[in-house]
C-alpha cells in the first residue's frame, strides 16, 4: 500500500468509527455534505493574504467573492455590523483579539478552567496566561452558577483591561447584560466567547451578547455546525480595524479560503428556518437526558441545563471517576468526555465528571424519546461497572439507534 492509500484507509476507518459510535461530545457535530465539499475544494490551493480588495497576491478576485459572501451571511446571522471570518479556530480568534486590544502584561479576567472556562481565557500554561496577567472568577460553590456579584467584586479589585464572558462547560444561560454592567463599572473591554452557544444564540434561544459585548469570538464547528474554524464580530468600527490587523498580519498569514467557503455555506444553512427547529431539539434532548440522570440519583451540576450540554458528577454519584466512565461507555460505542466538576478535588486527567452534549445526535435525528433511551443506556453501563453482558446489550441498542438515524451514510 502506498503512502497516500494508507492515509485514505485511515480516513475510511474514521468514517466507520463515526458511523458506529454515538457522539455525545458537546463540541462536536456532523457537517453537511456541502460544507465537506467546500473544505475539500480547489480553494485550498489559493493564497490570499490580506482582505477582499486588499490582497498581497494576484488572482484573488474569485476568492474575494467567497470571503465577502461569508462576511455578509455572518453579519445577517448575528445581526452585527463588522466581522472577520479569517481566524483558523476559536483559540486563534481569542489570541487575535488579545493581540489587537491588549499589551503584554495587561490584566485579563476570565472564568477558571475548573468552573468551565477555556484554556485561552487566561490559563497559566496558555499564551493568554503567559503574556497577560490573568485572573479568574469561579462559579458559586453551592449552586455552581456564575456568581455575578463575585465577578463584580473581583473586577473592582483587579481592574482588568478585558473581561471574558464565555465557557466550554457551563450548562446555564449567561447574562451578558450583567457582564457589560460589570465591565463598564471598571472601564474594561467585554469579550464574549460564544464558541459553545453560537447555535442557540443565532436561533434566538439564548440571549445574545450583541449590544453588550464589545467584541464576540466563536468557533464555527460546535452548535453552529460548520467547518472547524473561528470568527470575530463587533459593532465598533475602531475595534474592527484593530482586529483586522490583529488577525492578519498580527497572528495569522494566509486565510484558509476553502474553510471560509465552508463557513459561508454553514452560515447559509444557519439562516434557514430549519436551523431554529434543530437548535430547539438540541436543547430539548439535552434537558431530557439531564432529567433522566437526575431522576436516577446522579448529581447533575446546577440540577439541569439550559443549553446543549450538561455535566454529571459520576464520582459522587456512583464512585467511579470521569476517565473510568468515559472508558466504560466507549466499550458500548458511546463517546463522552471526562470533565472536571467545579472545585474538583481530582486532577484533570482523572476528573470527577463527564460532559454530555446533544448537538451531534440531534443532527443525526435523535428525538426526545431516543435521548431518554440513550440516557438510560448510559446509566446502565455506568452502573454495570464493567459487566460484559450489560455493555454488549447497550452496544446493540446503540447500533440500532444509529441505524434508525442513518444519516451518516447519505
Ligand atoms: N476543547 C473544546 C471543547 O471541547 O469544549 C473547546 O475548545
Amino acid at each position: 500500500m502506498n503512502r497516500t492509500e494508507l492515509i485514505k484507509k485511515i480516513i475510511k476507518e474514521e468514517d466507520e468509527r463515526q458511523a458506529s459510535f454515538i457522539t455525545l461530545i458537546a463540541s462536536e457535530n456532523y457537517v453537511s455534505n456541502d460544507v465537506k465539499f467546500a473544505t475539500g475544494s480547489s480553494l485550498t490551493n489559493k493564497y490570499a493574504e490580506g482582505y477582499p480588495g486588499r490582497r498581497y497576491y494576484g488572482g484573488c478576485e474569485v476568492v474575494d467573492k467567497i470571503e465577502i459572501e461569508a462576511q455578509e451571511r455572518l453579519k445577517k446571522l448575528f445581526k452585527v455590523k463588522y466581522v472577520n471570518v479569517q481566524p483558523h479556530s476559536g483559540s486563534q480568534a481569542n489570541i487575535a483579539v488579545y493581540n489587537s486590544l491588549l499589551n503584554p502584561g495587561d490584566k485579563i479576567l476570565g472564568m477558571s478552567l475548573s468552573s468551565g472556562g477555556h484554556l485561552t481565557h487566561g490559563a497559566k500554561f496558555n499564551l493568554s496566561g503567559k503574556s497577560f496577567e490573568s485572573f479568574t472568577y469561579d462559579v458559586d460553590r453551592n449552586s455552581f452558577l456564575i456568581d455575578y456579584d463575585d465577578v463584580e467584586k473581583k473586577a473592582l479589585e483587579i481592574k482588568p483591561k478585558l473581561i471574558i464572558a464565555g465557557a466550554s462547560a457551563y450548562p446555564r444561560e449567561i447574562d451578558f447584560k450583567r457582564f457589560k454592567e460589570i465591565a463598564d463599572k471598571v472601564g474594561a473591554i467585554l469579550m464574549a466567547d460564544i464558541a459553545h452557544i453560537a447555535g442557540p444564540i443565532a436561533a434566538g434561544l439564548h440571549n445574545s451578547p450583541v449590544g453588550y459585548a464589545d467584541i464576540i469570538t466563536s468557533t464555527t464547528h460546535k452548535t453552529l455546525r460548520g467547518p472547524r474554524s473561528g470568527i470575530i464580530m463587533t459593532n465598533n468600527l475602531d475595534i474592527y480595524n484593530s482586529i483586522n490587523k490583529g488577525v492578519f498580519p498580527g497572528t495569522q498569514g494566509g486565510p484558509l479560503m476553502h474553510v471560509i467557503a465552508a463557513k459561508a455555506i454553514a452560515f447559509g444553512e444557519a439562516l434557514e428556518n430549519s436551523f431554529v427547529d434543530y437548535q430547539k431539539q438540541v436543547i430539548e434532548n439535552s434537558q431530557v437526558m439531564a432529567k433522566v440522570f437526575s431522576e436516577n440519583g446522579f448529581e447533575v451540576t446546577t440540577g439541569g441545563t439550559d443549553n446543549h450540554l450538561f455535566l454529571v458528577n459520576v464520582l459522587s454519584s456512583i464512585s467511579i471517576d470521569g476517565k473510568e466512565a468515559q472508558e466504560l461507555l466507549t466499550k458500548s460505542n458511546i463517546i463522552v468526555n471526562m470533565n472536571s466538576i467545579p472545585f474538583d478535588k481530582n486532577p484533570t486527567n482523572r476528573p470527577s465528571g463527564i460532559r454530555i452534549g446533544t448537538p451531534a445526535i440531534t443532527t443525526l435525528g435523535a428525538t426526545k424519546k431516543d435521548s431518554k433511551k440513550l440516557a438510560i443506556l448510559i446509566i446502565n453501563v455506568l452502573r454495570s461497572k464493567g459487566d460484559n453482558k450489560v455493555i454488549e446489550k447497550a452496544k446493540k441498542e446503540v447500533l440500532k439507534l444509529l441505524k434508525k438515524w442513518d444519516k451518516l451514510n447519505d
